[in-house]
């Protein structure tokens, strides 16, 4: 960096905790989202959406009124499809309308389209939709045994894809003198970002292209995804993300919804929208989280892990998303399950199953909020089994500082770190040794007092490499950016991934300040529009940052010997005299604006002489890591409970995490992540389900009955930050936008059954609700 006369890191570089650009916007309500937009001449959609969960569809009646469409009468909208490489997967097309058979409730069958949403909804309640209903399959696990009853009848048994995996595990089993078994499993659930998913679509005459305004992760796949599915060319469809109010996951693969709105446009050439209400996420957008697990742990008499053995079952409900496919989440849960521990052994089998729920998506934390509980569980089970502090076990088999960087049994390479340390730090943090005390003494009011741990490891920025390992049609390599110098002097960054509440705006301009000097009020960040940005596979895998960072700087660093060429020109001096400096150009004698240097550039190149014109001042690079196998953060999650014996009802005493993503780019965000991630994660350790009847009826269809922590619920959560850079990206960046959803279940379950410890009962699924705690405890007390 010195070398190319850029500047280091100050109050608003790399590293400062710069208030946040986009705030003044979202504060002021001056946020731009699809449900704000209105075109002229914009028609609004509803969808009729099946009533039951399994069902052939015998007909559909349409009313008189034109704007009403089903499947057949949109034969250019091809059914989505999500490829794999991934052995024994089977691909599945969903159509964007039900065709033959509804395989979910909520799953769109017919769409009208009126003035206002609620003559769209008058509309759809004059179809008349003959069913004939078949059995559902609700229960993954029993569906893989018995296949009899099958979402997708054309198949013989109900695996979307069965992984396997094994490396050393019969001779370490074999060994181990201890030998813990668990059932464990993660409820169903939905992901309730503040904005539902959204889609306006329009065409544009002049450039004879569909615009599409979409809530998204991932502008430039869904350009590719409908104009795939729509029999475009890419060039003739434009994409534009504007503020997205929360994703998650959610809205990263193509809906149904966005490729109907889409067909609308195309071909009526005019603009619709749909905007999907509360109900309709809960009931239609019910899918995530779900997995089984049958673990046993192999360990030595001191709790020091041999090898693990699973089998995981995921929920893949009925259809496969187009692009990441169902394909994700078992890929996933193989490599993750052995966490940041240094075992020897291991073998898995992941099989995910076709049922009649909303098809799986992966969310925040994608299968390590799984992985996590089903390990820490593990952990914390064999520390019973063999008499030790759950801490002390976690630590023996934590991977150490001093065999960094490691290749561990799932052949993950962790890059660097103090995992032990980082444990350490949190059992200080909680005050470890006072709790237990506590605890020992009881509680005035009969509570009873748990303290409980998670450790994991998060892989970000994953690579080329690790992307194929999952079959996926699109590998994302290269992260892309384009900075200009604009004639004012002042600078645009334009980068394809996109920001959901991440705050990308202010941590890209950090970037670009730590290597231009340019107060951040005069550096733009510009996402979300294909037509303005450099293609991207989008924001996800938390790793925007790490990667969009070194492509920010990159872009910058190729820009500064151009400003420098042009400055030293101007003032006479020799080029290499002349260095940037808080964003001027300093030569010997003078120094100069930006500003006048561009203005020189753009509006007098006639003082120019034609040698420094090198290229112009903007430039698009492109960056990936050193190497392709990612950088991983890590953390450790230490929660303190109160469990009511009574009630069943747990309350977090307190709750601390200590957390390394390397470098800390803003450590001020890096806060703000880690705690909307606990607080999503501690959702789906205490109060978040989607539970189903035997008929597949949604219970959970308002938020009156899928319950979600407020304020009230979430503690005070202390933060610790560790920051151990790494050795493979630029400036030592991890990833980290997941990490705080990944350990809350697993801490809490662990705290939990620490304090049910007594009553010699556990607990091993989501969520900790007070009528599973109190059934437990029930359990625990009968003769
Ligand atoms: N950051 C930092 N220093 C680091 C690492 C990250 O300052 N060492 C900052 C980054 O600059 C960025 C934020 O933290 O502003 C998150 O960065 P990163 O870890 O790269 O994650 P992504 O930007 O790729 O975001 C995706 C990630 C994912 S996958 C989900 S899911 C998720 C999450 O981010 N969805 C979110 N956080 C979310 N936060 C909000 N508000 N809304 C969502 O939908
Ligand atoms: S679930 Mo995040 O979008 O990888």
């Amino acid at each position: 960096c010195q070398e190319i006369g850029c500047q280091e890191t100050g109050p608003q570089g790399i590293g400062a905790r710069v208030p946040r650009k986009e705030d003044a916007r979202f504060l002021h309500g001056r946020g731009a989202y699809v449900s704000d937009m209105v075109l002229p001449g914009q028609r609004e959609v509803a969808f009729l959406r099946s009533p039951v969960a399994h069902a052939r569809i015998l007909g559909v009646r349409k009313p008189a009124a034109r704007f009403v469409f089903v499947r057949d009468d949109m034969p250019e909208a091809r059914p989505i499809l999500g490829q794999s490489g991934l052995p024994t997967y089977r691909p599945v097309a969903q159509h964007p309308l039900a065709h033959e058979k509804v395989r979910f409730v909520g799953e769109p069958v017919a769409m009208a389209c009126a003035a206002t949403r609620a003559e769209a909804e008058d509309l759809i309640e004059e179809i008349d939709l003959d069913l004939d209903e078949l059995p559902p399959v609700i229960d993954a696990v029993a569906a893989k045994r018995d296949p009899a009853v099958r979402p997708h009848e054309d198949w013989d048994d109900n695996l979307f894809l069965s992984l396997r995996y094994e490396s050393g595990f019969a001779e370490n089993a074999a060994a181990a003198a201890v030998v813990v078994e668990r059932e464990l499993s993660l409820s169903r659930q939905a992901m309730v970002p503040l904005e539902g998913k959204a889609v306006l679509a329009t065409w544009d005459a002049r450039a004879d292209r569909l615009v599409v305004y979409a809530s998204s992760q991932a502008p430039h796949l869904l350009r590719i995804g409908l104009a795939k599915f729509l029999g475009l060319d890419q060039r003739r469809v434009q994409v534009i993300a504007p503020d997205v109010g929360g994703a998650f996951g959610y809205k990263y693969n193509m809906h149904p919804e966005e490729l109907c709105v889409a067909w609308l446009a195309m071909r009526f050439r005019a603009p619709f929208r749909y905007v999907e209400d509360r109900r309709e996420h809960l009931v239609a957008g019910a899918n995530t989280r779900q997995h089984h697990y049958r673990i046993t742990g192999y360990a030595d008499p001191r709790g020091r892990l041999l090898a693990l053995d699973a089998e995981v079952t995921v929920d893949g409900g009925a259809y496969s998303n187009w692009h990441q496919t169902i394909g994700l989440e078992p890929g996933q849960i193989v490599g993750n399950l052995p966490g940041p521990y240094a075992l020897p052994g291991y073998r898995v089998r992941a099989d995910c199953v076709a049922t009649n729920k909303p098809g799986f998506l992966p969310y925040r934390g994608v299968a390590r909020t799984g992985v996590c509980f089903a390990m820490e569980l593990m952990i914390d089970a064999i520390a019973r089994a063999v008499d030790r502090e759950p801490w002390e076990v976690r630590r023996d088999n934590l991977v150490p500082a001093d065999a960094m960087p490691y290749r561990n049994v799932a052949g993950k390479l962790f890059d660097s770190g103090d995992y032990q340390k980082g444990l350490d730090m949190a059992r200080e943090a909680i005050r470890f040794d006072q709790w237990r005390a506590r605890q020992r003494d009881g509680e005035p009011d009969g509570r009873l007092i748990g303290i409980g741990f998670a450790s994991y490891c998060e892989q970000s920025a994953h690579g080329m490499s690790v992307f194929k390992s999952w079959g996926m049609e699109f590998i994302p390599g290269y992260e892309q950016a384009m900075v200009r110098v604009t004639p004012e002097g002042a600078i645009e960054v334009r980068a394809g991934v996109h920001s959901h509440g991440q705050g990308m705006e202010t941590t890209l301009a950090q970037v670009a300040h730590t290597v231009l000097g340019v107060d951040i009020a005069d550096i733009q960040v510009l996402l979300g529009d294909t037509a303005e940005t450099p293609f991207s596979t989008g924001t996800y895998a938390s790793r925007s940052i790490v990667m969009t960072s070194g492509a920010v700087a990159d872009a910058c660093r190729a820009l500064v010997p151009r400003l420098l060429g042009i400055g030293a020109h101007l003032m006479q001096a020799a080029t290499g005299t002349v260095r940037l400096e808080r964003g001027r150009v300093v030569g010997p004698q003078a120094s100069l604006s930006l500003r006048e240097v561009a203005e020189a550039w753009y509006c007098r190149p006639d003082r120019l002489p034609p040698d420094v014109d090198v290229g112009g001042l903007e430039a698009t690079v492109a960056h990936r890591p050193q190497v392709d196998t990612g950088a991983f953060s890590y953390a450790t999650h230490a929660a303190v409970v109160a469990v009511d014996p009574g009630f069943g009802h747990v309350e977090i005493l307190d709750y601390v995490i200590v957390e390394d993503c390397g470098t800390l780019v803003n450590p001020m965000i890096v806060e703000g992540q880690t705690l909307g991630g606990a607080a999503q994660g501690i959702g789906t350790a205490l109060y978040e389900e989607s539970p189903y009847d035997a008929a597949g009826q949604p219970l959970a269809a308002t938020l009156a009955d899928y319950v979600m922590p407020g304020p009230a619920e979430i503690p005070d959560i202390r933060i610790t930050h560790m920051e151990t850079p790494s050795p493979y990206t630029a400036f030592g960046i991890k990833g980290m936008g997941e990490g705080g959803a990944i350990a809350p279940p697993a801490a809490l379950a662990n705290a939990v059954n620490d304090a049910l410890r007594p009553l010699g009962v556990e607990i091993g699924a989501t969520p900790l609700s007070p009528e599973r705690v109190l059934a437990a405890i029930l359990r625990g007390r009968a003769p």
